[in-house]
Parts: structure tokens; C-alpha cells; sequence
């Protein structure tokens, strides 16, 4: 067989890549009026934010024209070929069943509640995902007919999370990133979605993949690794030899279009005059929202009442203006919601007010940008109330028209931008009598505090604003592209025996290095099966016989185990437990590559490695010096598999202060030292055996890609089996590794060797 390289990767894109954005919705909306079509134009953020990048570069915005109808149209046709040329921006259409499913279906009725930790709502059938398929396979036709080699491709949240697999497959080079809008759940709940694992295969076809928090990031490699036994590091995942990088890049606002309006903006200073007239001598609390139930707007009112019962002093002095804009009417829980909402208003002002005072100002509509500035202006606090919310812009909006470091936020622990508006007065908005005190306290903070908390806010929001936030994802995907050499340089090929067979002839100090479970001998049933047959032992002496080799067998085993199995064979060197100890033949005694800090934790993880044990048939904890291993080799795979990955997912933050670390490898779980490891061990071994000409390290399992990635670029590094890896060579099974040392090595009797 011939080499196996994977594809080579273009350098990293030129600085003006065109950047190709796919989102849900286009900046612009079809609109059926009586008069004809029309377009509206969205001024969100996001528009503000690709815009430059758009012009820079020429690029594409990919998104669904918002509207299904008539697609024969001559008129609609006209309007949507002078979006692509004059504005870039190209349409997709939607079959009608497949936007209904896709869209109301499963995006927002599936994705939207689990993703908001609202699994309650969850409403699921196998015919919104087709649509949903469906409709990401549409976006990603569209995508694939306007690439061009080097381009930036930027998929926006949770309605396109197949796209990147998709693209990947068609456009095997391309650079592709994704961001998410919404937060990513916790991974008790991620498991509750139905195709979780095609949604999470379908994020991984991307080059970087990026959250609104720390925390959202976290959350989606607790999901990867519970759903897909899929480990990642903080900041990076490989899926196969392709790296995917991972980052949490906070959204921003377009700070400068909000100054503006503030300051030169004549339509805002009339609002912002006949509020005031309205308001004058009370004080206002904003909140402005879609009408959603992640915004939290019936907690927030009954909060309210709350505080205007509890507190008789705020009677005729304070007013709540509520903006919710309608959203998703055609779903269910949404007309609930507004129901709920228009009750509780209704009760508010009709207990509560009275005849000079209408407690509560509820707009329900979308309003002009200008008056909602002047809104955020008057406003004396701003409440965010959400339930969760990937970031929310209105609590950087609102601090953004506040230069003069007047107002106070009051913001919801659970919205992403909690995670960096640390000044902000935060809430837990569940809690009513708490929220309602905590009003309170913001209508009296005093001054000196309130322009303290809210200048720090200010300046934050303005330096990282989008375009900040924009030039990061695309600087990080740049660099996630330029990655990718560094990974395909390790792509394996298959071991031919001619070729290692004459550099093995040549050479004169030979450094051998062999794992033992699956790479010279399969994996036993219980480990102490695995007694080394009488092959393997010949292999071993013939190896250790020649006066050129050093030959060392690196093993998991504990080293009373090694002892007994190979303290016969001449010369060999034998390292135990990972790389915790080792044992130079012409030395009495094993060698602790460190002095363990102390073994006291195995008290700790003992019970729950047992409580494993009882929920897992057939499977058993084994004890060494070091460590601690749940060998699940006998139980049934699938359930195995499931809990392995939920044991080390529950000790990884449990250990995660110490030096120990919890381990996946074949068909175990092993908690030991970080230190513990064959990549370490390497160090002693070639200060005791300097400048070798040759060196051959074979191994199957996870603990053996340490080692292959310490090695020198010359080293023979051999992967036994099927499965990811970083040697720079694959061999299909232990016998075919053995075949080929009974080549070059010339064992007494070779033949009993395969
Ligand atoms: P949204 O859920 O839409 O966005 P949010 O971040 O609050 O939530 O943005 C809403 C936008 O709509 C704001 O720009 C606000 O000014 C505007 N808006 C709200 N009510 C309005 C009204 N009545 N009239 C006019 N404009 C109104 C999703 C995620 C969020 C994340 C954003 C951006 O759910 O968590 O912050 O994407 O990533």
C-alpha cells in the first residue's frame, strides 16, 4: 500500500480574504405589502458588524430572504438580484414545509428551550429535523455556489449547526468558522436533544468554533466529551488530525451608532424631550425585550409588584417602561407568554395605579433606534431579567448611552454579559422578593458609587465594541487555518517493513520503546490473563540480546506485575505505571520518577470508582502504587462507553485542583498523576542513553501519544490499530507488529513469532 497523506491545506488566507457570512436572516427582509414587495432593513449589531468586512472585502452575506411565497415573482426576483449586486447579499429560499419545520419547528421549538435550560418546552418530531437537515443543506448549496478558494466562511448560531460538516465535505480546505449566539447548556440537559449527536458533529466540520462565555465554552466540551467520548483541551479539539479551535469571544455593539444618535441626533432629542415632560420629577426603570420566555418578563412584573407592595415609599415615584416586541407569534408558548404578560400589566396598573399614575408603561412593538436611545438616556436603571440569554445587547446598549456615568444596570446573573459587566447590580431573577430589594437599593445608590460602577462599565463596552469583537473571530480563524500544517504533518502513514528494516540494519545505538496490552498481544478479559506467550518473550530477548539495542518496555502494569512477567528477559528495561517507575536491569530496585505528594485521595475516589463498579456488570477497580483504574473491558460497550465518559467528566472537576487527573484509555478509566505519564519518562530514558541513530516506540492507546509527541521528528512512532493519532506511522493489529520486529529483529525461531 502506497503513503496515506491527508490533504494539504492552503497557507494561511491573505489579510483581504473575502469573508462569506451565512446567518439565519439577511441584514435585508422581504416584505408583501398591498403596494408590491419591499425590502426592510435590519440595523441589528451583526449588520453594523459585517459591514466593513463586507465592503473591505467583497464579501458575500448568505441568509433566508424571510419570506417563502410567490419565488416565481417577477417583481420579488427583481428585488432579490438588486440585493446581490447593489448590497451582497444573496437570498435563500425556503420551500415553504421546510421553513415551517426548520424555523418554528426545530430551531425554535427543539434547540431555542434546551439550549436556554428550558427543557419543559422541548417539542420534537421527526419531521422538523428532516426540514432542518433539509434546510442546512439548501444554505450549504448556496454557500458552495459562491466560494471562492481563500475565502472566510462565518456561520452565525444555532439555526445552521450541520452547516459546517456539510461545507467540510464539500469544501474539504475551506476555513470555516461558527459562532454562537445563545448560550450552550450544561451537560446535564444537552443530552435530553434529540440529534444531539449530528448537531454535535455537524459544529466539529468547523476550523473554530466560538461562545459568548468561558462558561458556554465549557459547558459544549462537557457535552463533546459525555455525548461523542469526544476529550478536548481548553482551548482545542482534534477530530482526527484536523484541529478545531475553540474560543469564547463575548459579542460586542457598535458603540459609535448609539454615540451618535445621543449626541447629533435631532429625532432623538424630541423623543428624549417629550419623555422627559411625561416623566418628569419619577423615576424610570427600563426594560426592553423581545417577547420571549428567556427574557423573563413575567418574573420581572411580578417583581415589580412586589417592590411597589412591599415599598408604599415608591408609590407615584418610580415607573416601569416595559418594550417587548412581539416574536414568533405562530408558536404557542409565545401567544401564552403575551397572554401572561397583558394579564399581569393589566393587574399592576389596575390594583396598583391610580388616577395620576400609571405604575407600569407597556410597548408592545418594535420601536425607532432614535427613541430607544432616548429611553436609555431617561432611564434612571435598566433591568435585564433574563431567565438566560447568550449575552444580551441591551445591557451594553444602555451603558453605552450613559458617557456621563450616570444610571445603573441591574442584570441578570444569567445572561452571558454577566460574565463581563461585573459592576452591574447582578440578580437572580427567579428570586422576586430579592430582584424587588435589589431595585431598591439601584433607585438609592448613591452617587459617587453609581458613577463608579457605571463609568468602568462605559469604557469596557466602548473598547470592545463589534467591530473589536468581529476582527477577533476572523484573526482567530485565520490562525486556526494556519494550524492545520502542524496536524497534517503527523498524519500516519501505513509502516512498510522494507523501509524500517534498512534503517534499522544501518543503524548502531537502537532505542526501542513497546507498550504491551494491545500492541505486542491483545487485550486479555481481566488484565492479569495477559501473560506474555512465549512469542513475545522470544522477541523480547532477541531484541535485548543485541549489544546496539536498548530496548524498554513501557507499560500501565504496576511494576511487581512487569517483575513477574519479564524480570527474565535480559537487559530489557521495564517502566511501570505509566511512566511512575522504572527499572534498569543491572539495578535491584525500581526507581520512582517522583515522590508521590501522598495516596490519601484513593480513600476518595475508591467509593465512587465502586459505585461504578455496581452500576456496571462485568466490570472492576484495579489498585496500583500510583493510580486507580476502572477496567469496564466486559461490560456492555455502548453502556461502558456512556459511563466512562460521565465518570471523568464528574472527577474532572473534581480533581481538578490537584495533581491527579482522570484518564481515558482502552476500555478504562484511570485516575493517576499528570506526571505519571510515557511522554515523561522519555526524558530519563534518553539521559541514561544518549543519541541514539535509531528509534522505534510502538503503542495502541491514548497514553502512548505522549510519548509519540515528545519524540524527535525522526523517531519511528507506530500506532497499532484503528483510531486517531500523532505517530507518524499505522500498523493494522498487534500481529502485524509483530511480523515486522520478527523481520528486523530475527528472533531464534521467527516463525513462532506471528
Ligand atoms: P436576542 O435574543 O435578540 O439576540 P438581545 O441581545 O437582547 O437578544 O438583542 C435584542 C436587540 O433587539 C437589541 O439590539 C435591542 O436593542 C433590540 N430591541 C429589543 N427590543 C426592541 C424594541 N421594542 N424595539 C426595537 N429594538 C428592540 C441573540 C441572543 C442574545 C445575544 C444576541 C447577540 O439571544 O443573547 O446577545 O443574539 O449575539
Amino acid at each position: 500500500m502506497g503513503l496515506e497523506r491527508v490533504t494539504r491545506f492552503p497557507a494561511r488566507p491573505s489579510e483581504d480574504a473575502r469573508i462569506i457570512v451565512v446567518s439565519n436572516r439577511l441584514p435585508l427582509t422581504l416584505q408583501r405589502t398591498e403596494e408590491g414587495w419591499l425590502t426592510a432593513r435590519s440595523s441589528g449589531g451583526l449588520a453594523s458588524a459585517m459591514a466593513p468586512f463586507l465592503r473591505k472585502g467583497e464579501g458575500d452575506w448568505i441568509g433566508w430572504a424571510g419570506d417563502t411565497g410567490e419565488r416565481g415573482n417577477p417583481e420579488r426576483c427583481a428585488i432579490l438580484a438588486d440585493w446581490a449586486e447593489k448590497e451582497r447579499c444573496f437570498a435563500v429560499d425556503l420551500p415553504d414545509d421546510v421553513a415551517a419545520g426548520f424555523y418554528e419547528g426545530y430551531a425554535n421549538q427543539t434547540l431555542w428551550p434546551v439550549f436556554h435550560n428550558f427543557p419543559s418546552q422541548l417539542r420534537f418530531d421527526a419531521k422538523s429535523w428532516e426540514a432542518y437537515v433539509e434546510a442546512n443543506r439548501i444554505f450549504s448549496d448556496r454557500v458552495v455556489e459562491r466560494y471562492k478558494p481563500n475565502d472566510l466562511i462565518w456561520i452565525h448560531d444555532y439555526h445552521l449547526m450541520l452547516l459546517p460538516q456539510m461545507l467540510r465535505e464539500k469544501l474539504p480546505d475551506a476555513a470555516i468558522g461558527f459562532f454562537l449566539h445563545i448560550p450552550f447548556p450544561s451537560s446535564e440537559i444537552f443530552p435530553v436533544l434529540p440529534r444531539r449527536e449530528e448537531l454535535l458533529e455537524g459544529l466539529i466540520g468547523a476550523d473554530l468554533l466560538a461562545f459568548q462565555t468561558h462558561g458556554h465554552l465549557q459547558q459544549f466540551r462537557a457535552a463533546l466529551l459525555r455525548i461523542l467520548g469526544m476529550e478536548s483541551k481548553i482551548a482545542e479539539l482534534a477530530v482526527g488530525s484536523r484541529p478545531v479551535r475553540l474560543e469564547a469571544l463575548p459579542i460586542g455593539i457598535a458603540s459609535e451608532e448609539y454615540t451618535q444618535l445621543l449626541n447629533s441626533d435631532d429625532k432623538t432629542a424630541q423623543h428624549y424631550a417629550e419623555w422627559i415632560e411625561r416623566y418628569c420629577g419619577r423615576r424610570v426603570l427600563l426594560a426592553v425585550d423581545r417577547l420571549d420566555y428567556t427574557k423573563g418578563v413575567p418574573e420581572r412584573l411580578r417583581a415589580y409588584a412586589h417592590l411597589l407592595r412591599s415599598s408604599p415609599g415608591q408609590k407615584e415615584k418610580v415607573v416601569l417602561i416595559q418594550i417587548a416586541v412581539p416574536t414568533r407569534e405562530a408558536i404557542d408558548t409565545y401567544q401564552e407568554l403575551r397572554t401572561e404578560v397583558n394579564r399581569l400589566v393589566g393587574e399592576i396598573n389596575g390594583k396598583l395605579g391610580t388616577p395620576d399614575w400609571t405604575p407600569l408603561v407597556y410597548i408592545n412593538r418594535s420601536i425607532e433606534k432614535s427613541e430607544l436611545v432616548a429611553l436609555y438616556k431617561l432611564a434612571d436603571v435598566c433591568w435585564i431579567g433574563s431567565l438566560r440569554d447568550g449575552m444580551n445587547l441591551v445591557a451594553k446598549e444602555y451603558v453605552a448611552c450613559k458617557p456621563e456615568g450616570d444610571g445603573v444596570l441591574v442584570l441578570s446573573e444569567f445572561a452571558g454579559a454577566a460574565a463581563e459587566m461585573g459592576e452591574a447590580l447582578l440578580i437572580n431573577p427567579f428570586d422576586e422578593s430579592r430582584t424587588a430589594e435589589t431595585i431598591a437599593r439601584a433607585l438609592a445608590l448613591d452617587e459617587q458609587e453609581r458613577r463608579l460602577r457605571m463609568t468602568a462599565l462605559h469604557n469596557r463596552v466602548l473598547r470592545n465594541d463589534v467591530f473589536h469583537w468581529g476582527d477577533r473571530f476572523l484573526a482567530a480563524l485565520q490562525e486556526a487555518v494556519s494550524e492545520r500544517g502542524r496536524y497534517a504533518d503527523t498524519q500516519p502513514e501505513r509502516l512498510q517493513p522494507s523501509e524500517i528494516h534498512d534503517a534499522y540494519v544501518d543503524a548502531h545505538r537502537r532505542l526501542l520503546i513497546f507498550d504491551y496490552d494491545g500492541t505486542l498481544l491483545p487485550f486479555a478479559r481481566r488484565p492479569q490473563q495477559a501473560v506474555p506467550p512465549l512469542p513475545v518473550l522470544d522477541l523480547l530477548n532477541a531484541m535485548a540480546d543485541d549489544s546496539k539495542n536498548r530496548v524498554v518496555l513501557v507499560s500501565g502494569r504496576s511494576a511487581e506485575n512487569l517483575d513477574r512477567w519479564f524480570g527474565t528477559v535480559q537487559g530489557l528495561w521495564l517502566v511501570g505505571e505509566h511512566g511512575a517507575e522504572l527499572r534498569d536491569p543491572s539495578a535491584s530496585t525500581w526507581e520512582a520518577l517522583r515522590t508521590q505528594s501522598s495516596s490519601d485521595w484513593k480513600a476518595t475516589v475508591t467509593p465512587i470508582l465502586e459505585h461504578f463498579v455496581d452500576r456496571t456488570p462485568g466490570s472492576f477497580v484495579e489498585e496500583k502504587k500510583y493510580a486507580l483504574a476502572w477496567h469496564y473491558r466486559m461490560a456492555e460497550p455502548e453502556f461502558g462507553e456512556w459511563l466512562a465518559n460521565e465518570l471523568v467528566s464528574m472527577l474532572e472537576a473534581m480533581l481538578a485542583e490537584t495533581e491527579l487527573r482522570a484518564f481515558r484509555g482502552e476500555k478504562i478509566v484511570e485516575i493517576k498523576p499528570v506526571w505519571a505519564n510515557k511522554g515523561e519518562v522519555l526524558e530519563r530514558l534518553l539521559a541514561s542513553y544518549a543519541d541514539p541513530d535509531f528509534i522505534l516506540a510502538a503503542g495502541d492507546d491514548r497514553t502512548d501519544e505522549d510519548l509519540f509527541e515528545r519524540l524527535p521528528e525522526r523517531a519511528w512512532t507506530v500506532h497499532v490499530g484503528p483510531g486517531p493519532t500523532r505517530a507518524s506511522f499505522v500498523t493494522p493489529d498487534f500481529q502485524s507488529l509483530r511480523r515486522l520486529l520478527a523481520l528486523i529483529a530475527k528472533p531464534r525461531d521467527a516463525r513462532r513469532a506471528s
